[in-house]
């Protein structure tokens, strides 16, 4: 009885695609899903354990750490510092960006990630997810001395981009730039297998997902948009769960667009770029589908800060195209490109 394609065979088998590859990345991609099978059995048992709520801390965003968040973030940390595969880290959880400690060797790969996106709804038991961007940093053998500046890279300079998603099942969906592939945990086997083979998100899709309350802030591109949506006739529907990896999903296997505007209340958007936008762009984009701040492609935004903010509008690629046409009849303006 064969247990499918196991992402690592899977990650040997596209390495191999590349001879004069030296397994650096897969080795770094295998010290991250470890991580992500630990997460993964912590969002699980959230309920069994004292680790629901908040530490009573807050984050650069401003925001409540969940104690769910601070596991994540430390536990990818601690999986990915000694593998020798990175010069450096940043979260959306840790102020600046975490250089591999001098007793470890460092290599040639940058790693972003937002290590509980959603967190919000955890004790709720609602879906969230740990959202990851890589990118290489520098030539040298031995990695580089990273400054923040180093991170401070266009979308299109993604080597690799993926999240995992703890829902109904933990699933683990990336791109290395040849297609979108998916793999579903398998708990009893503590493997991730292959599930959802070269992922195409459809042209168009149904559903639209915008947190309507801020309709009072929109923006008018924004409010013609949805007015649009709500009046073409077609048999669209409303979903949107708040947990940016949990709507992200759905539309790339169903269909459909996720809209997180500049608005008045949020002039530069809600999201981050690096670790948000840019690895879901990525995703995106590989899937057939689009990534737009409403005025420009997500993937060649020039980053300033690592913490930057954007206007997000992703999905479907007929619907993507839609919703820039409306922001582009009102003037919406290439913010974030120079
Ligand atoms: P709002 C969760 O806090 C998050 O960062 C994303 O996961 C989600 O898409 C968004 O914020 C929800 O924001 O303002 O609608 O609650």
């Amino acid at each position: 009885m064969t247990i499918g394609v196991t992402l690592t065979k899977f990650l040997l088998e596209e390495q191999r695609r590349f001879p004069s590859s030296s397994g650096n990345f897969t080795s770094l991609f295998s010290d991250l899903v470890v991580a992500a099978k630990i997460i993964s059995r912590e969002v699980n048992r959230a309920g069994l354990i004292d680790i629901l709520g908040a530490t009573g801390s807050r984050n650069i965003q401003g925001e409540e750490v969940q104690k769910l968040d601070d596991y994540a973030n430390t536990a990818i940390i601690h999986a990915m510092e000694h593998g020798g595969h990175l010069s450096a880290m940043a979260s959306e959880e840790m102020d600046t960006v975490i250089k591999v400690d001098a007793k470890y060797p460092r290599g040639n790969y940058l790693l972003l990630f937002d290590p509980l996106d959603g967190s919000s709804n955890i004790d709720v038991n609602v879906s969230v997810g740990t959202i990851f961007s890589i990118l290489r940093c520098c030539k040298g053998p031995n990695g580089c001395d990273v400054e923040e500046k180093d991170f401070f890279q266009p979308g299109v300079k993604q080597t690799c981009a993926g999240y995992i998603i703890y829902g109904s099942s933990t699933m683990l969906v990336y791109t290395t730039g040849n297609g979108v592939h998916g793999f579903t945990l398998d708990p009893s086997v503590g493997e991730f297998l292959l599930s959802h083979e070269n992922i195409r998100m459809p042209e168009r899709g149904r559903i639209y997902s915008i947190n309507d309350a801020n309709s009072k802030h929109w923006l008018p591109g924004t409010a013609e948009y949805i007015k649009k949506i709500k009046e073409n006739g077609r048999d669209t529907t409303a979903r949107y769960v708040g947990s940016l990896v949990a709507d992200f999903h759905r539309n790339l296997l169903k269909g459909g667009i996720f809209l997180y505007p500049a608005d008045k209340k949020s002039a530069k958007g809600k999201l981050r770029l690096l670790y948000e936008a840019s690895p879901l762009a990525f995703i995106a984009e590989q899937a057939g589908g689009k990534a737009s701040t409403g005025a420009g492609r997500i993937m060649e935004i020039e980053p300033v800060e690592l913490h930057q903010r954007t206007s997000l509008i992703i999905g479907s690629k007929l619907d993507v195209e839609e919703a820039e046409a409306c922001w582009k009849a009102h003037g919406a303006q290439r913010e974030g490109f120079v």
